[in-house]
């Protein structure tokens, strides 16, 4: 297909409206969107539908989404230059997955490692929605024919499903969907808690010192990097497995500050871990204190966040509009309603 060998690619990835973002999200997901908007075509969502799968306060979520959308644009997204918007504001995301659904495993979903983590906490709380999960993010790709999902580690899976069931849907009702790509960075798709290296840095850990947000203020930044759980060794070397605090502050140090781990090592030969910690807190600080002034000023202006955000949805709601009129044909629904 000439067209599709000039056609600009599809890049399509989003972030949960549940609370601040954290380095993790940032360094695993947000930063590595800002190449993408230059040459490919790019669907940035706040995905609010998926927000509501554990339990949490109307109004916060409210808030949340708008928060989300200047701390994007913060980080650098460039809604000149992307279609930034909102999940439940563009008509089809469910309607796809309700389809999807119909052609899903219940077994695959319920081997899903983020489902089997967040059911052992919301024990006590557990809703359907939270099993359908990895449906309603495969309806997020697929409704954009997405070709590349940059995202972190921990979505590898839910992007392995969106292909199988991409698959399946071809297979079963002829070509419609793009099988799309996971972009995972290579350093920073999984930063750990700064308190328990063995864990990923998470808004939901009860310990929010081992948590990094883009907005805390350059105190904050430096106690809990100063805080940082390391080990009894002395040497900064790289190694996960027995160094696991140390090798965090390695990543974390390589992906913000441009340095390679074996750069880092060299200028830490014979330093103690305290002149490495300071050394982090300074890089860290100095990427993130421009990332907050930002923030406090896109905060303030709803009005232009508004326009954003309906100027992304309606951009997203053209082009899932083209590919679910296809689907509902192939699927078989009539359209009874007047053109
Ligand atoms: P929670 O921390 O509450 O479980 P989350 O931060 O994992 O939520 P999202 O906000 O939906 O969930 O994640 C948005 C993006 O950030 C995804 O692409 C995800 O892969 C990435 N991400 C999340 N945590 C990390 C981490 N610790 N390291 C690297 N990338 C991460
Ligand atoms: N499941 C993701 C958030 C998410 C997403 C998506 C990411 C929902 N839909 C579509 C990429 C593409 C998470 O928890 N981080």
């Amino acid at each position: 297909m000439d067209n599709d060998a000039q056609r600009k690619k599809v890049v399509l990835t989003c972030v949960q409206p549940t609370g601040k973002l954290h380095l993790g999200n940032y360094l695993g997901a947000v930063k590595n969107w800002i190449a993408y908007q230059e040459s490919c075509e790019c669907y940035f969502g706040i995905v609010d539908m998926h927000a509501i799968t554990i339990p949490y306060v109307p109004a916060d979520l409210r808030k949340n989404v708008y928060s989300l959308a200047a701390q994007y644009m913060a980080c650098g997204i460039d809604p000149s230059k992307c279609n930034m918007f909102v999940q439940s504001n563009v008509v089809g995301h469910a309607d796809l997955a309700w389809i999807l659904g119909c052609i899903c495993p219940l077994g695959q979903l319920e081997r899903m490692t983020q489902y089997k983590d967040k059911a052992r906490k919301h024990a006590n709380n557990l809703c359907s929605g939270l099993l359908y999960y990895p449906v309603l993010m495969a309806a997020d790709i697929l409704i954009y024919n997405a070709d590349i999902v940059p995202v972190g580690e921990d979505q590898k899976q839910h992007i392995e499903i969106t292909r199988d069931l991409a698959q399946k849907f071809n297979r079963t009702y002829s070509d419609t969907f793009v099988l799309p790509e996971p972009y995972i960075p290579k350093t920073g798709a999984r930063i750990m808690s700064l308190q328990s290296p063995d864990s990923k840095m998470s808004k939901s850990d009860p310990n929010q010192n081992g948590t990094i947000y883009i907005t805390d203020d350059a105190d904050t930044l430096r106690k809990k990097i100063m805080s940082a759980v390391t080990d009894s060794d002395t040497a900064v070397r790289y190694d996960e497995a027995n160094k696991p605090g140390i090798s965090n502050l390695m990543n974390i140090m390589s992906s913000l500050g441009g340095m390679g781990i074996s750069d880092i090592e060299d200028s830490f030969a014979g330093k103690n871990y305290g002149e490495f910690k300071k050394a982090v807190a300074d890089v860290v600080v100095e990427a993130l204190s421009p990332v907050r002034e930002r923030y406090d000023a896109l905060v303030a202006d709803k009005d232009a966040l508004n326009k954003v955000l309906s100027d992304g949805a309606a951009a997203a709601q053209r082009r899932a509009d083209r590919i679910m009129s296809k689907v509902r044909r192939k699927v078989g629904f009539v359209d009874t309603r007047a053109k």
